[in-house]
């Protein structure tokens, strides 16, 4: 089992770290590979949206990974990245934020912070992009419900100090991620975390809304919500809570 070894790469200010970071993983670069950056000038959500940060208010990075892991499983890379930051965030600030499906992570219903994963492959060997924004000092956009560390906690942390311990935890669930009993481990710690499960869910997709008791997530990370009786599944869309946002009983 042989340990990651990271490399940092900071810049001052990049479009995105993830388009950076995609480049370089096309044209070979290792697993381990990190971008870092006090700016994005183009900082990428998921389905083309913004993620928003002002110079020096967020942790905003790109994790190489290169996992050996079936394809339909690189859910679990993503997922091992937000429990790492979730955990570097109690350790550093006392914060502990929940999961919401995918990856998002809450405190409250205000969004601390966003995850980003592209996959990347070149002659079929996968690589996987995983972004990550967590709002510092930030406390997000003016239309957006969103929080930060310093607004939760009092703790000012720098950047580069939080990534050294998301690095750290990410290390460990990376070796868990080499065997079936590890992954097993850590799908439980991610649906541990998952503070989406059991509850009344509206779930935004490109084409339609789904209302229904969010249930579990099956193996390949996709989200399994009961309407009406039957299960839907979902791979790609965005949760809201209803319980907190609409006062629904549960
Ligand atoms: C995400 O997308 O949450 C993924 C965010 C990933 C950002 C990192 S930063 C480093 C790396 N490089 C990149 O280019 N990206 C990654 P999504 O679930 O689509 O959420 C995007 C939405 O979150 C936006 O449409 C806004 O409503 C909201 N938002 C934007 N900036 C925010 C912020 N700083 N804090 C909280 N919410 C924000």
């Amino acid at each position: 089992m042989s340990s990651i070894v990271w490399r940092i790469e900071h810049f001052d200010e990049i479009d995105s770290t993830n388009t950076w970071l995609a480049a370089q993983a096309v044209d070979g670069a290792p697993e381990g590979l990190v971008v870092t950056a006090d700016f994005q000038s183009a900082g990428r959500g998921r389905l083309d949206r913004q993620w928003e940060s002002p110079p020096a208010a967020s942790l905003l990075c790109s994790i190489l990974l290169r996992p050996d892991i079936a394809p339909d499983q690189l859910q679990l890379a993503v997922a091992s990245v937000a429990l790492a930051a979730r955990a570097a965030m109690v350790r550093l600030s006392g914060v502990r934020p929940a999961l919401k499906w995918p990856n998002d992570l809450i405190v409250g219903d205000a969004k601390i912070a966003g995850l980003l994963a592209e996959i990347v492959s070149v002659d079929e060997r996968l690589a996987i992009v995983v972004g990550i924004g967590v709002n510092l000092t930030h406390e997000g956009p003016d239309n957006v419900h969103a929080t930060s560390v310093r607004a939760e906690s009092g703790v000012t942390i720098s950047a580069p100090a939080l990534l050294d311990i998301v690095l750290d935890e990410l290390e460990g669930r990376c070796e868990l991620l080499d065997s079936a009993d590890g992954q097993a481990t850590l799908r439980d710690e991610y649906q541990r975390a998952l503070e989406t499960l059991g509850q009344l869910v509206r779930v935004d997709r490109t084409h339609d809304v789904v209302l229904g008791r969010a249930r579990g997530i099956d193996q390949y990370g996709q989200l399994i919500v009961v309407v009406d009786g039957e299960e839907v599944t979902i791979s790609v869309g965005d949760v809201v809570h209803l319980r907190r946002h609409e006062g629904v009983a549960p």
